[in-house]
C-alpha cells in the first residue's frame, strides 16, 4: 500500500515567514549527504549541533548558524534530514532556500515532510493529523487533546478495537470453514461476548473522539425559540457586536444568521433562527423550515424563553418535545431584568440558564455552560484530537458491528456476520491509514502547511 522510498530531496522553510531570532530551512531525502558538504564544508556529525558558515555559490558566505544532520532512518521523515538554523530574516531565509534548491533539492509541497514520515512508518495517519491539529489548536485543551493523539493514544485505541474485531472475525471465519459445525460455532457465547466487547470499545472511542472533534472544529449551536424571545439579542451578545437585527416585532429574523465566535479560545458556530410559531406568510414559513433543518444538524440547541411570558416548567418542556430528539437542549430564560430576578445556572436535565441578553447579566453563566458542554473545563483526560473523517469512520464501524451482532443473534448467518466484521475492520483501518486511498492521503496532507 505504501509508496517506495522517495528518490528526490525536498526543502522548505519550517518556520513562519517574517522576522525573528531564528529561521529554519529543512531538507529531507537521499541527496542530503551530497548537498551538505557544498553548503557547510563537510557533512556534520549525526545529531550534533554544528556551528557553520552557510556557503553560497563560489563559497561566498550567506549566513552562519547551526546545522543539524539526522541520517536515515532516525529522523522525522525516516530519510536523511538536514536542518539549517539561520538568522530569522526573510532575505537570509530566501537566499538559503534558493541555495539548497540550486544544489538539487526541490521545494516541498504542503505537508510533504509529514507525508514522507507516514509513508516511512514513522507515524500513522492520525498522528500526522494530530501534528497539524497541535499547530492549529486554538486552546490549551485542544492542544492537549492533539498531543495525546500525536503520541499515539488515539491510534492505540483504534488498534485495540481492530484487534477485538479481528478476534471475532477469526472465530466466525472458522465457523464458515467448518460448515458442519457452523451453528455451534456461531451460538458460542464467547463469540457474542467478543462482538459486544468490540461494540463497547467502539462506543467509548466515539465519545472521546467526538469531544476532540468538537474542540478542534467547534460545536454548532442553534438558538431557537418563539418569536421575540430574544434569540437575536442573545446572538449579538455572544458575538460581541450587533450582528442580527433586533426589534420588538415578532418574526423579525427570517434567514439563518451564522457567527463564529470563541469563548476562551474554544471555537463555536452560533446560528440565529426564525422564531417558531404557526407561520403568517411564505417567507416566515421558509425561515422556520430552515430553522428546523439547522436544528437537526446542531450539536446543541439553546432554547430561548421570554421570562415575562410566564411559561411553566411543564409548558416549556412540552415545547422542547417538538425539537429534534437526538440533539441536546439547554433552556435559556431570557429578559430576567424585566422580572427582577438574579441570573442563575441550574445544571439540571435539561440544563437551565436564566439571564438577560440586554443587560448582559448571566452571560458568563451561559459561556461557562457552553464550555462545560464541550468538556472544556475539568479533567477531560480521555479526550483525543479527532476529525470528522475519524468520526465518520468510527460511526461506520459501529454500524457494521451492530449489524454483525444482530445477524449473529437473529439469523446465525455466518457469511453475513463475517462480511459485517470485515467492513468494520476496513473502516477502522482507514482511520490510521493502513487502508487509505492515495486520493484521501493527498487531501489530508495538502491541508498542512509547507515545511510541515
Ligand atoms: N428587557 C429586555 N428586553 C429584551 C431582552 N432580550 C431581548 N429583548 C427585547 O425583546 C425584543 C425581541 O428581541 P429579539 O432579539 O429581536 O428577539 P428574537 O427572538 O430574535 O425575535 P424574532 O427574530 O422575531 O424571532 C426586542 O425588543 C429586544 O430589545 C432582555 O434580556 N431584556
Ligand atoms: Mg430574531
Amino acid at each position: 500500500m505504501k509508496a517506495p522510498q522517495s528518490s528526490d530531496t525536498i526543502a522548505a522553510v519550517a518556520t513562519p515567514p517574517g522576522r525573528g531570532g531564528v529561521s529554519i530551512v529543512r531538507l529531507s531525502g537521499p541527496a542530503v549527504p551530497q548537498i551538505a558538504p557544498q553548503l557547510l564544508g563537510h557533512l556534520p556529525a549525526p545529531r550534533f549541533a554544528a556551528l557553520r558558515t552557510f556557503l553560497g555559490e563560489d563559497a561566498t558566505p550567506l549566513d552562519s548558524g547551526i546545522a543539524l544532520y539526522f541520517p536515515a532512518p532516525a529522523s522525522f521523515t525516516g530519510e536523511d534530514v538536514l536542518e539549517l538554523h539561520a538568522h530569522g530574516g526573510p532575505i537570509i531565509t530566501d537566499l538559503l532556500l534558493a541555495r539548497v534548491l540550486g544544489l538539487g533539492a526541490r521545494l516541498a509541497r504542503p505537508g510533504e515532510f509529514s507525508r514522507r514520515a507516514f509513508l516511512n512508518d514513522k507515524l500513522d495517519l492520525t498522528q500526522a493529523e494530530a501534528i497539524a491539529d497541535l499547530i492549529d489548536s486554538g486552546s490549551v485543551e485542544a492542544a492537549r487533546a492533539a498531543l495525546r493523539s500525536m503520541q499515539g493514544e488515539f491510534s492505540d485505541a483504534v488498534r485495540s478495537l481492530t484487534e477485538a474485531v479481528i478476534e471475532a472475525r477469526m472465530h466466525v471465519e472458522a465457523a464458515i470453514d467448518f460448515p458442519e459445525e457452523e451453528i455451534d460455532f456461531l451460538a458460542d457465547t464467547q463469540l457474542h461476548a467478543r462482538v459486544h466487547n468490540a461494540i463497547t470499545l467502539c462506543t467509548q472511542i466515539i465519545a472521546n473522539a467526538r469531544q476532540g472533534a468538537l474542540l478542534r472544529e467547534g460545536m454548532t449551536i442553534v438558538i431557537a425559540g418563539k418569536p421575540n424571545a430574544g434569540k437575536s439579542s442573545l446572538l449579538n451578545r455572544l458575538a460581541g457586536y450587533s450582528a442580527a437585527i433586533v426589534t420588538d416585532i415578532p418574526g423579525t429574523t427570517r434567514d439563518i444568521l451564522r457567527e463564529r465566535i470563541h469563548i476562551d479560545g474554544m471555537p463555536l458556530h452560533i446560528l440565529d433562527t426564525a422564531g417558531l410559531r404557526e407561520e403568517t406568510d411564505v417567507v416566515e414559513a421558509e425561515g422556520i423550515r430552515r430553522a428546523r433543518d439547522e436544528m437537526q444538524k446542531a450539536d446543541r440547541i439553546l432554547y430561548v424563553v421570554d421570562a415575562t411570558a410566564g411559561a411553566s416548567v411543564q409548558a416549556i418542556e412540552a415545547e422542547i418535545c417538538s425539537l429534534p430528539s437526538r440533539v441536546p437542549v439547554s433552556i435559556v430564560i431570557n429578559k430576567i431584568d424585566l422580572i427582577g430576578v438574579n441570573s442563575r445556572y441550574e445544571q439540571s436535565s435539561p440544563p437551565r440558564i436564566e439571564l438577560s441578553a440586554t443587560s448582559g447579566e448571566g452571560m458568563d453563566l451561559l459561556r461557562q455552560h457552553l464550555k462545560e458542554c464541550v468538556g472544556f473545563q475539568g479533567a477531560e483526560a480521555g479526550t483525543l484530537s479527532a476529525r470528522r473523517r475519524h468520526l465518520d469512520a468510527l460511526a461506520q464501524a459501529d454500524r457494521h458491528l451492530s449489524e454483525a451482532a444482530h445477524q449473529l443473534k437473529e439469523r446465525r448467518a455466518g457469511e453475513l456476520v463475517a462480511e459485517e466484521l470485515r467492513q468494520a475492520q476496513r473502516a477502522l483501518n482507514e482511520i490510521t491509514g493502513e487502508f487509505t486511498s492515495d486520493d484521501l492521503l493527498g487531501r489530508i496532507f495538502s491541508s498542512f502547511c509547507i515545511g510541515k
